[in-house]
């Protein structure tokens, strides 16, 4: 039997139509690597930080799980490609009984498998948290759907606008010509470096409550690349000088009460550091907590 997320009641695919539950929380995995072209390991995360969330409490000062007015369903792993039947139906179901979804990744391009399905309309944003753009047309050169890809498959699948779409904290060396040059013009999308979240915390939650202010619906995606290397240090691309943690923090506390969905990407860890999986597992409570009040 597959371990539960700490504080989740096991919920099975089958019995999701039937539950009456008001206030829910949907947990799910999607253990899927699309494409590599740097370190594997993503896909091991679902059932690492599962494992790793019953070495927590889940109480602390400001939130205790045991006491929350939500319901945590962990409802399994599903296979993107597989089981995107599966996938539609979370979405259906949540969309019926006002669920919010919380998925554990896999590599970034799962974002595609969920969002894709989700319901848009021009009141409905996105925001990722990331050191990359992920807004290549193809990465690697010739592949269109991987982890480099994915916000630009999105805004093509849902015709989204520039102004639906904010991007946070990049930082990154390894940016493709192609997706620099989107950022940089910033015809596509709204980009908050890392770099003014690091010099002008006003400016930048001032961006971001302008933003959310505009919309009724939000999705989060949250790269573990987009926090610095110090605080999870088994990055498949390693990139400095990115976010901390109070940064991401704070911006959440803005941007949570209108999302309905978040997934929590990339966090690879390997045999010798597993501080990717404490810090993992450290940020999925905050961000019940901070969905809580
Ligand atoms: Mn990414």
């Amino acid at each position: 039997m597959k371990r539960t997320f700490l504080g989740f009641f096991k919920k099975s695919f089958a019995s999701l139509d039937s539950f009456e539950e008001n206030n829910t929380l949907i947990l799910f995995g999607l253990p899927f690597e699309r494409v590599k072209a740097n370190k594997r390991g993503s896909r091991k995360a679902p059932n690492a930080l599962r494992k790793k969330s019953l070495e927590f409490s889940a109480v602390s000062t400001t939130f205790n799980i045991f006491q929350s007015r939500i319901n945590y369903f962990d409802i399994g792993d599903y296979h993107p490609i597989r089981e995107k039947e599966k996938l539609q139906e979370i979405w259906n179901v949540a969309l019926k009984k006002n669920t919010k979804i919380l998925v554990l990744g896999g590599d970034h391009s799962i974002t595609y498998d969920t969002l894709s399905k989700a319901p848009w309309d021009e009141k409905t944003a996105l925001i990722w948290f990331d050191a990359h753009a992920d807004l290549s047309d193809e990465y690697p050169s010739g592949i269109f759907q991987s982890h480099g890809t994915v916000f630009a498959n999105l805004k093509d699948k849902h015709k989204l606008k520039k102004d639906q779409m904010l991007f946070i904290g990049g930082h990154a060396y390894t940016q493709t010509i192609g997706e620099y040059k989107k950022i940089q013009d910033e015809t596509e999308i709204i980009h908050i470096p890392a770099q003014s979240v690091h010099s002008n915390k006003n400016e930048t939650l001032k961006i971001v409550t302008d933003f959310v202010s505009r919309f009724d619906r939000i999705y989060v995606s949250i790269d573990s690349d987009a926090f610095d290397q110090a605080y999870v240090p088994t990055h498949a691309t390693m990139e400095p000088f990115g976010l901390t943690p109070q940064q991401v923090i704070e911006i959440l506390e803005i941007v949570l009460p209108k999302t309905s969905y978040v997934d929590i990407v990339e966090f690879r860890h390997t045999f010798f550091n597993k501080t990717a999986l404490n810090f993992g597992v450290g940020l999925i409570f905050k961000i019940l907590e901070i969905w809580e009040k």
